[in-house]
């Protein structure tokens, strides 16, 4: 089988990133009633008050939130000169409260002290350990998103996560991305089917980005939704296929029925269906996000994370406690509600940022 790469996702982030290419670069009767679909005002242009930021001076505003935290707890804890096991202890308490949870916090500790122990430091110095520390624990799931179109049809991606984590903020986003930056033809498909609201949602997201959308009625089978979706998306000749799914996760028996369906239903077309099941984070929920990502390996083969609103979050360091523990591929992260808010993951930026240091 034929398979052609989507060269632009192969290029490294580096260059993308200087490019401008950032980017790789309810249980039903307990779900609240139809709400007016969440959808932000489309920003057509960028504000001249964002013009020249880069995505690391917003990642770092919003990280501003998780690093003051840290930053201020460092400057209060590195008041001796000699790094001993006190401090140690204290920088472990710290970076557990920073959301890097307690293992990762006891690993950057012991590399951090390996060499410097019983030594001078300074401020400045622990940051930019604490950054290299960081980078090297991110740095193996930094992985951009290879999207590898078979002959055979689409290459098809199953979106989920849990109810507003921004899983149809981050379609949308992919499918502009992939249609005006790479010029792939994108179809979307409505597999949240349980309120009309998300279907609206969704359709509104797929017209700004360009894409087509397939939905049935509220209330139908999502798997019916995703096969029938997959059969117009190849006879249509689109090169990638989105499904977007219900995130339910108070009724996890549905939810695991619902998403095992979806997966038994697209191999009836193609057994290597779906090639990947992203599964989506809010990083404002911290320490809930490991729940979460155990929750869905067990339910489904996620294949790699994304991990959103970092542009506001005071809990970014829960990446650094995910990469650690999990090492699933972090495809890129959001940082805002607008259509181009989607970045590439890069390690080295988001430990500097992290931990209050100017990239
Ligand atoms: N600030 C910010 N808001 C986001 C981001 N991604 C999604 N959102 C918002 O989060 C809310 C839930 O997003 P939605 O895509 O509907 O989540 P879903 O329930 O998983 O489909 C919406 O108000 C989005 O605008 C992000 O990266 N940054
Ligand atoms: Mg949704």
């Amino acid at each position: 089988m034929e398979m052609f790469r989507f060269c632009k996702f192969c290029l490294p982030a580096v260059d993308l990133l200087r490019s401008g290419m950032i980017f790789w670069r309810k249980d039903k009767d307990k779900e609240a009633p139809d709400a007016a679909p969440i959808v932000p005002p489309v920003q057509p242009d960028r504000p001249a008050d964002r013009e020249g930021e880069t995505w690391v001076s917003r990642l770092g505003m919003g990280l501003g939130k998780s690093s003051a935290k840290l930053t201020q707890g460092l400057t209060d804890l590195i008041t001796k000169k000699k790094l001993d096991q006190d401090t140690l202890d204290q920088l472990e308490e710290l970076l557990i409260t920073a959301d890097l949870g307690p293992k990762t916090a006891a690993r950057v500790v012991s590399e951090f002290a390996e060499g410097r122990f019983g030594k001078d430091i300074g401020e400045d110095e622990v940051k930019q350990a604490l950054a290299e520390t960081i980078t090297r624990i991110l740095a193996p799931v930094a992985k951009p998103l290879v999207v590898t179109k078979p002959d055979s049809g689409p290459f098809v991606l199953l979106v989920c996560g849990v109810n507003g984590a921004g899983k149809t903020t981050t379609i949308g986003k992919l499918a502009h991305r992939w249609i005006r930056h790479d010029g792939h033809k994108v179809m979307i498909a409505a597999g949240d089917t349980f309120r009309a609201a998300a279907v609206e949602q969704l359709k509104i997201w797929a017209d700004r980005a360009g894409a087509s959308f397939m939905a049935k009625d509220t209330g139908a089978d999502a798997a019916a939704v995703a096969f029938e979706a997959y059969q117009q998306a190849k006879q249509a000749g689109a090169d990638i296929l989105m499904i977007d799914t219900a995130g339910r996760l108070h009724n996890k028996a549905n939810l695991m029925a619902e998403l095992k369906k979806i997966v038994r239903v697209l191999k009836k077309h193609d057994d290597s269906l779906p090639h990947a099941v992203l599964l989506v984070l809010d990083s404002t929920t911290g320490q809930n996000a490991h729940a979460q990502v155990e929750t869905f390996k067990e339910i489904t083969n996620v294949t790699g994370l994304i991990v959103t609103k970092l542009d506001g979050s005071a809990r970014g360091g829960v990446v650094v406690g995910l990469a650690d523990r999990f090492g699933l591929p972090i495809h890129a992260v959001g940082v805002g509600e607008g259509i181009d808010d989607l970045q590439a993951f890069n390690p080295e930026d988001y430990a500097r940022a992290l931990v209050g240091l100017k990239s």
